[in-house]
This record gives C-alpha cells, sequence and structure tokens, in this order.
C-alpha cells in the first residue's frame, strides 16, 4: 500500500468516527428531550413576569405540577390567588422566585396585588 492511499484510508476512517460520534451525540440528545423535571422527579413549570405580563397568562398543567414565577421585570411584582388565600407571594425583586405547588384540578385566577390589571390563570387538569 502506497502512502497517498493510506492516507486516503486514514480520512475515510477519520470521518466514519466523526460521524458516527456526532450521530451517537444527536441521537442522545433527541433521546433526552429539554426536561420539564425539577429536583426529585417533581414537574416544574415556569411562568415568566416580565414587561407588567405573566408568561404564558394562561398555563395547563397536570395535579402535582409546580408552578415557579419568576420576576424578570426591575419592579416588584407579586403573585396572589383571586381568593388571596390559596397562594400569595411576598413582593418579589428582580429574578426572586415563588413557587406553589397545584394538587388539585380547578381554574386559579391570579394577579399582581402591586399592579392589579396584571392577572394570569392555572389551569390544573
Ligand atoms: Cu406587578
Amino acid at each position: 500500500m502506497n502512502i497517498k492511499k493510506a492516507s486516503w484510508m486514514i480520512g475515510i476512517a477519520v470521518t466514519a468516527v466523526v460521524g458516527i460520534t456526532l450521530m451517537a451525540l444527536t441521537q442522545r440528545g433527541l433521546a433526552a428531550p429539554p426536561s420539564d423535571k425539577g429536583p426529585g422527579g417533581i414537574v416544574v413549570k415556569e411562568v415568566k413576569i416580565d414587561n407588567f405580563n405573566f408568561g404564558p397568562a394562561s398555563l395547563k398543567i397536570v395535579a402535582g405540577t409546580t408552578v415557579t414565577w419568576t420576576n424578570r421585570d426591575d419592579v416588584p411584582h407579586t403573585v396572589v390567588s383571586d381568593d388571596k388565600t390559596t397562594f400569595k407571594s411576598k413582593a418579589l425583586d428582580t429574578d426572586e422566585q415563588f413557587s406553589y405547588t397545584f394538587t388539585k384540578p380547578g381554574k386559579y385566577s391570579y394577579f399582581c396585588s402591586v399592579h392589579p390589571k396584571m392577572t394570569g390563570e392555572v389551569i390544573v387538569q
């Protein structure tokens, strides 16, 4: 075998190894999609408070899901259920979070007590 042929074969081999590695990495990525499970396998859904809005304003979850609100604004907001008792956060500063685990099915409307026009809902199935 001459040197030219050998280097050509090495090139093919390297290409194959790189290709197989990429495929394996890709498949691993597909097999494990971005999970919304938090520590302990608890399902966590995020609501972002941004520009005086809850996003998503309407969130559908299954019972047992923990919802975490994160304040992305530079003004304080709160997360308060309409009945003011089911859940009620303190004033959240920038990047502060509030979490609540919804255990019973139903529709939970909430608002920001600082800016009552800010409203959202969580629908628990
Ligand atoms: Cu607010």
